[in-house]
């Protein structure tokens, strides 16, 4: 009886999704919203003669049999290619002979970056009418949604409020067929940009055990102008500041140790000079998403907390260490139990590769508290107070995912470099590269997949440091044109392994 209900309620739905794409997307392929620009209120898209003509084009095919409407409509359907500003090649959706994915599925017209829509998901939320931390994008990864449920899932709900902000919209042509999926086994509405890949288009060639040359190094440094920034700021407006960076800021900047110490101190940061040392160091984002990169790697140069410990004779009595900026940062404050195992390890960092901190990172100081999330990571630092709160307090070393209770971010790993689509040419090396970290824990292996996760290949990595990223490298050598997904998820000493691989879509020619 439920069953006969669910397959009727199934058939319902289907019927009711079927009647609403074939309403929305007749005379195709149409323009939905406008693409961003600078602000946002500029519609661009084709002109009404344009429209006129492709309505035209798809009409007539409709009417063609056969071959001819084979031929016609493999050339209309055709998936688009656009050519970047550095001659990379892109097609975003995977050649099929049925033309299924452009003609009935609509992929090009779905989904956050569809035609008309948001040019990037990096950008979107400075679109907002109130603020929001500036997202930045270093080593250029695919930004999927889960880059927004990352603090979304938790706080801010996003299925009523993206509801609420585009059905409220003047400039959201759409329906729900632009975001949503309806998966055909659950009759559930997924989000089309997280499924289209693995369970919407056809055409994807799977390629099970993949064989790549492989490679790792902890080494590697991330670049200066590609360390990813967050500033939240304590009144949690996202604003970036605009500090001072003079030299004067650096020699006058002081510092107070206080709390339940023997003796209270304020220092400037030229006072311990000579007992700065040099690491190399990571830093991963609390709040780096599934495939996301706010992860770094970096030459640091500071004060070690010891050494100020020490000076000021810091007892048994406290439970938490509170770092507070000049903006009033003082969010996430560290147990006690963490402090007295990594004091030599922590540092208050002035320079990173050679030089003195940029405005984004904090200058003129910023305390680097490594394997914990980057939330810790207190900037512009102007007092270390020992205390006793009513609660020890808690430390963020990876993401939980408030739906399943996993962690989200831990282990994880991104794909660097390739835009999503990229085209690349048969028989030449692709040299995917990116980095897996899990927190505190040492990451043992790094797996691969072409066959959308049935098959995966393990790189063993054997000991690694937890003080520093795996940066990854896979040759990998196409032979064959086509479409094809790669996922790629890192596996913890503690035995977990990423809930969210990341992926990269990409074609051969
Ligand atoms: N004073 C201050 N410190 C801060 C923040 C902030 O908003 N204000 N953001 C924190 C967060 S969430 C992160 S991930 C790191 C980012 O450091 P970076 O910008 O140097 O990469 O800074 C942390 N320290
Ligand atoms: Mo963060």
């Amino acid at each position: 009886m439920g069953k006969r209900l669910t397959t009727i309620l199934l058939i319902a739905l289907s019927a009711c999704a079927l009647a609403c794409c074939l309403w929305a997307c007749s005379g195709q392929p149409q323009q939905s919203a406008p693409k961003e620009s600078a602000t946002a209120s500029e519609p661009a898209g084709d002109s009404p003669e344009q429209a006129d003509g492709v309505d035209a084009e798809a009409d007539r095919i409709k009417m063609l049999q056969g071959e001819e409407k084979v031929a016609a409509a493999q050339e209309f359907y055709a998936p688009k290619v656009t050519t970047e500003d550095d001659g990379t090649q892109i097609q975003l959706v995977p050649n099929d002979p049925y033309m299924w994915n452009t003609a009935i599925l609509k992929g090009e017209n779905r989904g956050c970056v569809a035609e008309g829509c948001h040019s990037s998901l990096i950008d979107a939320p400075q679109l907002l009418p109130m603020t929001h931390p500036k997202l930045w994008n270093p080593y250029n990864v695919d930004a999927s949604l889960k880059f927004c449920y990352m603090c979304h899932s938790k706080a801010l709900f996003m299925q009523d409020s993206m509801h609420a902000l585009h059905m409220d919209s003047d400039e959201f042509k759409g329906d729900c067929n632009s975001c949503h999926y309806i998966n055909p086994t659950t009759g559930e509405h997924e989000m089309w940009d997280l499924v289209k890949y693995d369970t919407a288009y056809m055409g994807i060639t799977p390629v099970p055990e993949v064989a790549g040359d492989f490679s790792f190094t902890q080494d590697s440094i991330t670049p200066t102008d590609q360390v990813f920034y967050y500033w939240e700021n304590a009144n949690h407006q996202g604003i970036t500041p605009d500090n001072d960076t003079s030299e004067e800021a650096y020699q006058n900047w002081e510092i107070k140790v206080g709390g339940t110490v023997e003796s209270e101190f304020t220092f400037k940061l030229t006072d311990f000079e000579d007992q700065m040392v040099d690491r190399v160091y990571k830093m991963d984002c609390q709040t780096n998403p599934p495939g996301g990169a706010y992860v770094a790697n970096v030459e640091v140069k500071g004060i070690p907390l010891s050494v100020l410990m020490e000076k000021a004779g810091v007892g048994a009595d406290w439970n938490a260490l509170h770092s507070i900026a000049d903006d009033g940062w003082d969010v996430y404050p560290l147990p006690k139990e963490y402090v007295d195992q990594y004091k030599d390890d922590i540092l208050l960092v002035t320079e990173i590769n050679g030089e003195k901190l940029g405005m984004l990172q904090g200058y003129p100081v910023q305390l680097w508290t490594p394997t914990l999330g980057g939330c810790h990571y207190t900037k512009r630092v102007v007092e270390l107070s020992f205390a006793n709160d009513p609660v020890e307090p808690k430390y963020f070393k990876g993401f939980t995912n408030p739906k399943t209770g996993e962690m989200f971010n831990k282990p994880n790993t991104a794909i660097f470099n390739y835009a999503n689509g990229t085209i690349f040419k048969a028989g030449e090396a692709i040299e995917f590269e990116g980095f897996a970290d899990a927190y505190e824990v040492p990451v043992t292996a790094v797996e691969v997949s072409l066959d959308k996760g049935k098959t995966w290949t393990t790189y063993d990595l054997g000991e690694t440091d937890t003080m520093r990223w795996v940066n990854w490298k896979l040759t990998y050598t196409p032979e064959k044109p086509g479409s094809y997904l790669i996922k790629v998820r890192a596996v913890a000493a503690d035995g977990s392994v990423s809930t969210d691989p990341s992926q990269l879509f990409f074609n051969v020619q």
